[in-house]
């Protein structure tokens, strides 16, 4: 059963009320959902109590994210060692559940300049480690996106009425992270969705995608370079030095900060029949470890998150949808992960319960 949120919504709404300094900080990777949760909280601190407030991004912001309506006037880039984080008294995480994904890998030097009772997180993401960092604080529900958790927790009981502006915000994050109402659809889905489009959101508009040709490429790459892993069910790109050196021959040495990944990552993980996970690993440019990004079908049989934490990573994200790190380097990564994936999906080894749900 899902905790009664409201002691910690009224918290946080106390604690608004009596900051003097308020800072948003937006997950990364930065997306639809982490850009309208911040725009939304923001609006609604100005609305609701008068009050100003800092939306910061300590990460690389894709041009893609930087179009989204607002971020020009609202958002900033910057680096963590440039903010005074004792000079404010509120900051507020939102849609993410790795502190890492707040504050860069470097977390462990940020965070004891913020006193824990001035830190908020907001999100709808697995219990990562921010709920156990903060667990009083961690306004956590499993939702469509993060920014309908604001929507329903504060806006709509606070009786403001959303303008088309924010409604747009709210219509282009709950398109986004639902892959537009395919995954993470939940019984008030529609009628929410309904709400927003009676406001006079464009939904052509909201969910407006094309993908640009050095993406297209990349994505062909990607698939003629993918190995299918029959017994364990899995697709596995795996990117390691010599494809590394490929890829910047191809598409230059910035392809990393261009995103190329994301259509394949939407068109292809766990779309091929009978091959229900999709996985990329990365190996890293210069610090060895291996990185790890894993779609699957919302009716597969296993979860990869806790498989992957159980061959060595620490991974983060939604059941069908997410990713993690490993200093094991990138073969023995793949290697261990195929071996449990095998062993568990075979039906004459001994299955462990702790990763099926059905
Ligand atoms: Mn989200």
């Amino acid at each position: 059963m899902e905790e009664n949120l409201q002691p910690k919504v009224d918290a946080l709404n106390s604690k608004i009320e009596s900051a003097n300094n308020i800072l948003i900080i937006a997950s990364t990777p930065v997306d639809h959902d982490s850009l309208a949760t911040a725009l939304t909280l923001k609006w609604y601190i100005k609305e609701k109590y008068n009050k100003e407030s800092n939306i910061y991004i300590f990460a690389n912001v894709l041009d893609s994210a930087k179009s989204f309506p607002g971020f020009e006037d609202n958002i900033q880039q910057k680096h963590p060692d440039k903010v005074d984080f004792s000079n404010y008294d509120l900051v507020i995480l939102e849609d993410g559940n790795a502190l890492r994904q707040f504050f860069t890998s470097k977390y462990e030097q940020y965070l004891p300049l913020i006193k824990k009772e001035n830190l908020y997180s907001i999100d709808h993401h697995e219990a990562g480690p921010i709920g156990e960092y903060i667990p009083e604080n961690t306004i956590r529900i499993k939702d469509s996106c993060t920014s309908k958790i604001v929507y329903d927790y504060f806006v709509k009981p606070s009786g403001l009425k959303l303008n088309l502006e924010v409604a747009t915000w709210l219509y282009m994050s709950l398109s986004s992270d639902t892959g537009i109402f395919n995954f993470e659809v939940y019984k008030d889905t529609f009628a929410y969705a309904q709400m927003l489009l009676d406001l006079g959101v464009d939904h052509y508009k909201a969910v407006e995608f094309s993908v640009p040709k050095e993406m297209m490429n990349f994505t062909v790459w990607a698939i003629e370079h993918t190995v299918y892993y029959e017994v364990a069910g899995c697709t596995i790109l795996s990117i390691d030095q010599h494809s590394r050196e490929q890829l910047t021959e191809r598409f230059g040495k910035d392809w990393e900060n261009k995103d190329l990944l994301k259509y394949y990552q939407k068109i292809f993980m766990h779309m091929v029949e009978d091959y229900p996970y999709g996985l990329i690993f990365k190996e890293g440019k210069d610090d060895g470890k291996t990185r790890v990004v894993w779609r699957c079908s919302a009716l597969s049989k296993l979860e990869l998150m806790p498989i992957l934490r159980k061959v060595g990573f620490v991974a983060n994200g939604h059941r069908n949808a997410g990713g993690g790190i490993t200093d094991k380097p990138i073969s023995q990564a793949v290697a261990d992960f195929i071996k449990e994936m095998e062993v568990l999906l075979n039906p004459n080894s001994e299955s462990n319960s702790l990763y099926t749900n059905l």
